[in-house]
């Protein structure tokens, strides 16, 4: 399957949504397996005699893999993607010499905050210096009397050593330690990713978990029964890709509101107060250091908010950004550090090594990287054997790092442009899912960010600020009536 590639303004290439009619073959947000009910794949169920529906249905899913148009839209296409043995094979392959060349991935590091507070005292002009050092303080992720978001942040890459621009100061800090923001800020720029510990409290992560497993089935049997036609209603470009999906959550329901107030403030002792969480500052912060207007960081919009979930048996995913960046994009700083969009993954449970975690390739968020993985300019109608690739060069070359082992409540933000993959989920207990809780927020710059959301329910198109998002989740845990929230919320 030849890839589409869609360039939006700036050279932003949407690598998200990759659509061969009705067969959805992206490599990137689903996994690459054939999915269930799939005609092919070694996991594949012995044949059953085949009902006359049964049949139409198979004549029709081989029309379409062959590109023929089907006689109808068969309702199961409509809800399951299917891949020929053949792509399956490929992206097999394809994921298993990419594995090949890279660098085994070491665990996300992480600082202690007050080691980094201590030494920007020391350091000349207050900048924090050396993020060496991997010394981890990580406490126990049960205890729900953790002090949220002021643990830990991970070690930066030592890999890019290119002079950057400085992020400026961050316009405004609220209650966190400028040092510590500044840190962070910088951290994210050459990196493209950062660890925080502890957004989400142990009962916050619990209640979304389960509200988000029962949602999950409710969806699946909608789907299978029919009551839901469109898969992509409840699950992101994939439904059932083989024990892995993206279910997309709805902002209707009381575990959600609970954990996004969780991760994105923080109240003080006599909850009177929800102050900007380390998360919601971070976030702001780094959309305000590129800004010329004072504390633009709160009008970044909530972009995405859905849950990856895996199972044992999710195959490794192959090598991705989630958006593309080959060129400078007018309006934005025109070195392309700017971030178009951030994200947050957020552990609801803690996710061991064999759970299929997420493997980054941190510095890889650059135009420049992208060039190389994505070999723009290479001439592929060459004949010659040149053995040498960009996109091999980067892979061998770039450190890589495991999201796992995190605790539960452990949050990584990153620039989407890093180039990621979910791992192989291997763990032992086929019935326990690896849940990964994500949203992402939208530069407040930035019109289409050239990526389709995968959210639904209405909410990338709401353009819902932090400020808004989080004054009605104020609003709404202090017995105020809520303004924005209740214009899409939707509880299926
Ligand atoms: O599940 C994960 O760890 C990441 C998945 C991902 O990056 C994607 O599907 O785009």
């Amino acid at each position: 399957m030849m890839m589409m590639m869609m360039t939006f303004g700036g050279g932003i290439v949407s690598v998200r949504c990759l659509v061969l009619r009705q067969t959805v073959v992206s490599p990137f947000r689903q996994l690459p397996v054939s999915p269930l009910y799939s005609v092919v794949s070694e996991d594949h169920q012995p044949q059953q005699p085949l009902s006359s529906q049964q049949q139409q249905e198979k004549q029709e899913e081989e029309q379409e893999q062959e590109g023929q148009p089907s006689s109808s839209t068969s309702p199961r296409l409509r809800r399951f993607m299917y891949m020929t043995t053949e792509q399956d094979i490929q992206l097999r392959q394809k994921g298993e010499f990419e594995q090949s060349l890279m660098q085994t991935p070491t665990p996300i590091q992480a600082l202690n905050i007050a080691k980094l507070q201590s030494r920007k005292n020391s350091a000349p002009n207050g900048k924090a210096t050396g993020f060496g050092g991997g010394v981890t303080t990580r406490t126990s992720p049960s205890n729900k009397k953790l002090k949220k978001g002021k643990a830990t942040i991970p070690t930066s890459s030592t890999t890019t050593t290119k002079s950057m621009t400085q992020p400026q100061q961050p316009q405004q800090q609220y209650n966190h330690d400028p040092a510590v923001i500044q840190a962070i800020l910088q951290t994210i720029q050459q990196d493209g990713l950062v660890r925080i510990d502890n957004v989400l409290s142990s009962d916050a992560a619990d209640t979304l978990r389960d509200y988000l497993l029962e949602l999950r089935h409710r969806a699946t049997v909608a789907i299978e029964e029919g009551t839901v036609v469109d898969s992509q209603e409840r699950f992101a470009d994939v439904l059932l890709n083989q024990n892995r999906c993206d279910l997309k959550i709805p902002l209707g329901p009381k575990p959600v509101h609970q954990a996004l107030l969780d991760v994105l403030t923080e109240p003080n002792k006599d909850n009177s107060q929800y102050n900007p969480s380390l998360v919601r500052t971070v976030i702001e912060s780094v959309f305000d250091s590129y800004s010329t207007v004072p504390n633009r960081g709160k009008y970044a919009s909530l972009w995405e908010l859905n849950c990856f979930m895996s199972n044992a048996g999710a195959r490794r995913q192959l090598v991705h950004a989630d958006n593309v960046c080959l060129q400078p994009i007018p309006g934005l700083q025109d070195d392309g550090q700017e971030p178009i969009l951030l994200t947050c993954f957020i552990a609801l449970q803690d996710i061991d090594p064999t759970m299929g975690p997420t493997v980054w390739m941190p510095g890889t968020h650059t135009i420049d990287a992208h060039n190389r993985f994505f070999e723009t300019g290479r001439d592929t109608s060459s004949t010659k054997t040149d053995t040498y690739s960009p996109k091999n060069d980067i892979l061998q070359s770039s450190k890589a790092v495991l999201g796992a082992p995190i605790p539960k409540g452990a949050c990584v933000i990153f620039d989407p442009r890093v180039l990621h993959c979910a791992g192989a989920n291997h763990c032992a207990d086929p019935t326990h899912t690896r849940a990964l809780f994500y949203m992402s927020f939208k530069n407040p710059k930035i019109d289409n960010p050239g990526c389709p959301s995968t959210s639904g329910y209405g909410i990338s198109t709401a353009e819902l600020t932090m400020e808004q998002l989080v004054t009605d989740l104020t609003n709404q845990q202090q017995g105020r009536p809520m303004k924005y929230i209740p214009l899409i919320a939707s509880n299926p």
